[in-house]
């Protein structure tokens, strides 16, 4: 072998033999003693501490216009802030090496390009299984909570209420959702198709919407109750909801529609179930379901 074909190729310092290697733990503390490894640990630190109340700063916007108004919405906050959570040690490990690198390792003018000493990466057996172990063990979790919380949100949407509040049921509220260059509307069949354009729904009844519109695709975003779905021309989409608040929300449509998109938003209104029936009555919509 020449030097010319093997350049490159090999690492620059060969490892050692098994044999000669000091214990796992003595090796970490060796690596540990070098400053740069000490100094992108301690950086590592004070980023991820600054960096951890990301997971709570996350959620302020998301509550803007009010705190969750349904199990669903809990879920979608529980996830972005453990998501956030889970997220900063590898952020923090990543800016660690970026800002050491910036101020300890900034070229000069006049420097020539450094030669490469230190040994690969992949030489070191520790780092390479650790960095796989953790980012892998990581992801693993993600994935799992993520399914987790999926099942669990399309259970709150239509699975957890009882029979009677399934789609048809007695107890169950559906409601007509279409969207139209800019504006909601709502249709009530059970209470002989009153039709409003703000919003009505009852507290702790299942809530079924059938979404479609008239013209372009439109978004049905209702935003503290944490339920979003297309609103597509020609066919219906079907989501559904449990309000768990009284009070006054949001209607937003999530899909640019035209001039007037920003404007698409409504008022959703979540009542009693008492008040509800009384108003879809008032309203001229006898109980028919
Ligand atoms: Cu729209």
């Amino acid at each position: 072998m020449t030097d010319v074909n093997t350049k490159g190729l090999e690492p620059p310092d060969e490892p050692e033999a098994p044999t000669n290697r000091p214990p796992s733990m003595e090796r970490i503390r060796t690596w540990l003693s070098r400053p740069y490894a000490r100094g992108i640990v301690i950086l590592s630190l004070i980023i991820g501490v600054l960096l951890l109340p990301m997971a709570w700063i996350v959620l302020i916007p998301m509550n803007v216009t009010g705190a969750p108004a349904s199990e669903i919405m809990v879920n979608i906050e529980q996830t972005v802030f453990v998501f956030t959570l889970v997220s900063v040690p590898i952020v923090s490990f990543v800016y660690a090496v970026l800002v050491y690198s910036l101020i300890k390792w900034r070229g000069h003018k006049g420097d020539s390009i450094p030669e490469d000493k230190s040994p690969a990466i992949r030489t070191n057996t520790i780092g390479v299984v650790l960095w796989t172990a953790v980012s892998a063990g990581l992801a693993f979790f993600l994935v799992v909570w993520g399914l987790i919380e999926l099942a669990q949100i399309t259970s709150n949407s239509y699975g957890t209420v009882t029979a009677d509040q399934q789609p048809g049921g007695e107890q169950s509220i559906i409601v007509n959702v279409t969207g139209q260059q800019w504006v909601w509307t709502f249709e009530y069949p059970q209470h002989d198709g009153v039709t409003t354009d703000v919003l009505y729904l009852p507290k702790d009844r299942a809530v079924y919407f059938n979404v479609t519109s008239k013209d372009v695709i439109h978004n049905f975003w209702l935003v503290e109750l944490g339920v979003k779905i297309d609103a597509n021309p020609g066919a219906i989409t079907q989501t559904g909801v449990t309000p768990t608040k009284v009070g006054s929300f949001n209607l937003r449509c999530a899909e640019l529609c035209g001039m007037h998109h920003a404007y698409m938003e409504t008022e959703v209104e979540v009542m009693e179930i008492e008040s509800f029936t009384s108003l879809m009555r008032e309203m001229g919509g006898g109980k028919t379901a």
